[in-house]
């Protein structure tokens, strides 16, 4: 392997952090499940307007190739190697139930986590026998929920083109060929061994061997987020009883994407703000100050449609479920507060 060249412009956090130094200290390592750092950083050397541009290929990419993963780490959660992660699931404790109750801004709120299986490799690692596997453990444990988390489990394999296309459209599925999964060696075998759980209501879902290997989604349209959090801390924990889930004290849940690790979890508002997006100056100093991220209408690396933009947390280790939900819902009031002040002059 020899050391990568990136463009004069690169601004992720690879081309920051994979000096030289480190390549040279690296470049021979390889973890239990064979994992090198090459397989690491090809999803940001292929793709150089990656924000981040490293995956791990296991729970023991973080210690091998720690020199790579722990500056990226402390840059994005703000989190150091001597601190420990700590989960807290009680909807009881969010200070507020819903910070729209009007219903004026918020179109649909969504919350989800990622898991991963103890002591099988993560996506980019997995091979085929393994990755069906899991979806069987996965599906099974699915297939016992019961009331509002009963569903069915629907994998990609057989599934109309017209059908996949319209659940991607409606938000509920995963996107095919995503070009950062792709050179991280998360799509082999593509579609097997894919494929998406939801109830019939579609306000529960689970997809299967994406980006990890199960993300576990709440979602509804409004901004009922205490709503939405209970539903998803409630299925979190039965489905915990069957499945044996990676997670350690330093690093909480793995995932594999740094920005994943922790909570895992994304709880975002689709939001209209129009007044606010056209003054994006302001819209990124209230963002900034929340610890929130910008996102388009139709996930990450997408654009906003009618002043409509998903708004998420950002951090997700070394702060708990809760503080992390808070984390959006207290950018989200200041948010609106901004937006109605705009209205107004
Ligand atoms: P992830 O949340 O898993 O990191 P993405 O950013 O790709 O991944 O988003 C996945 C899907 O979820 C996309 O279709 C996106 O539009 C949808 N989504 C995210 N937040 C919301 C929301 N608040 N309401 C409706 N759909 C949402
Ligand atoms: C990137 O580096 O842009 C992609 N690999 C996605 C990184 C995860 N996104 C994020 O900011 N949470």
């Amino acid at each position: 392997m020899h050391y990568p060249t990136f463009p004069k412009a690169c601004t992720s956090l690879l081309c920051k952090y994979f000096t030289p130094e480190v390549f040279e200290a690296l470049k021979e390592k390889r973890t239990g499940f064979d994992f090198t750092v090459a397989q690491a950083i090809n999803s940001g050397v292929e793709n150089p307007d990656s924000g981040i541009g490293v995956y791990a290929g296991d729970e023991e990419s973080y210690e091998v190739f720690d020199l790579l993963f722990d500056p990226i780490i402390q840059e994005y959660h703000g989190f150091s190697k001597n601190q420990s992660h700590q989960s807290n699931l009680n909807p009881d404790e969010l200070s507020t139930v819903n910070p729209d109750p009007e219903g004026e801004y918020i179109v649909s709120t969504r919350i989800r986590v990622g898991r991963n299986l103890k002591d099988f490799p993560l996506g980019p690692a997995i091979d085929k026998q393994s990755r069906l596997i899991a979806e069987k453990m996965i599906s099974g444990a699915l297939s016992s929920l019961e009331g509002e988390l009963k569903g069915e489990y629907y994998p990609l394999l057989g599934m109309s083109k017209e059908v996949q296309q319209d659940l991607i459209e409606d938000h509920f599925l995963f996107k095919e060929g995503d070009r950062f999964l792709e050179a991280a060696g998360l799509n082999g075998n593509w579609p097997e061994g894919r494929g998406i759980y939801h109830n019939n209501d579609k306000t529960f879902l689970v997809w299967v061997n994406e980006e990890d290997q199960l993300r576990i989604i709440s979602m509804q349209e409004g901004g009922d987020i205490k709503e939405i959090f209970t539903r998803l801390t409630s299925a979190i924990k039965q489905l915990e009883k069957q499945l044996n889930f990676s997670y350690n004290k330093h690093l909480g849940y793995i995932t594999s994407c740094p920005t994943n690790l922790g909570t895992a979890m994304r709880a975002s508002v689709h939001i209209k703000v129009p007044r606010l997006a056209a003054n994006m100056e302001k819209f990124k100093t209230i963002t900034d100050r929340y610890h929130l991220q910008i996102r388009g209408i139709h996930g990450e690396h997408s654009k906003s449609e009618g002043g409509v933009y998903d708004i998420s947390n950002r951090r997700r280790l070394g702060i708990t479920e809760v503080d992390a939900v808070q984390d959006m819902i207290d950018g989200v009031t200041a948010l609106i507060a901004a937006e109605k002040a705009l209205e107004n002059t």
